[in-house]
């Protein structure tokens, strides 16, 4: 399983709900290793950046207004298959849908404040780390436990 880097967010919602340890600790846990990490407060600029794909639908006046309304809490995780691994701890898009055990399924019922975002794919995994993310920023560090978390199956 290749190694992959992936973009987190714990959006605003979810950092004025104090779930912010609660989220990474979810990832944490997972195996996941945070490699970069950094508070900050979202300009439209950058939403409309992070969010191109959603730009002209009708919801993104919310979705700007929702994600720069607050900080948020930005994190590469890394790991075997990070993206998609991320993908399933963060659970459906809706929160009412979301299966719990997930994140958006233990802690919310909301489609727009969902709590965290990650990642769909390789290609916006590397474009979106870089929205956030000066390459010194990221590091690399504490290998030793990784055979015993990724033994091969
Ligand atoms: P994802 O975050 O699960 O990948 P996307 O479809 O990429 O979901 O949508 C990006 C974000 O836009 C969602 O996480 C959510 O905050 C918001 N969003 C998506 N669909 C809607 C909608 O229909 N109404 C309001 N907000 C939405």
């Amino acid at each position: 399983m290749a190694l992959e880097r992936t973009l987190i967010l714990v959006k605003p919602d979810a950092v004025q709900r104090r779930l912010t340890g609660e989220i990474l600790s979810r990832l944490e846990r997972k195996g996941l290793k945070i490699v970069g990490a950094k508070m900050l407060r979202i300009t439209p600029e950058l939403s409309r950046q992070h969010y191109a794909e959603h730009v002209e639908k009708p919801f993104y006046p919310d979705l700007e207004g929702f994600i720069t309304s607050g900080p948020v809490v930005a994190v590469c995780a890394e790991g075997p298959g990070a993206i998609a691994v991320c993908r399933t701890l963060m659970g459906a898009t809706n929160g009412r849908e979301a299966a719990p055990g997930t994140i958006r399924g233990d802690y919310g019922q909301s489609r727009s404040m969902n709590l965290i975002h990650g990642s769909d794919g390789p290609d916006a995994a590397a474009r979106e780390l870089k929205l956030y993310f000066k390459d010194e920023e990221l590091f690399a560090f504490d290998k030793l436990i990784e055979p015993v978390l990724y033994e091969a199956a």
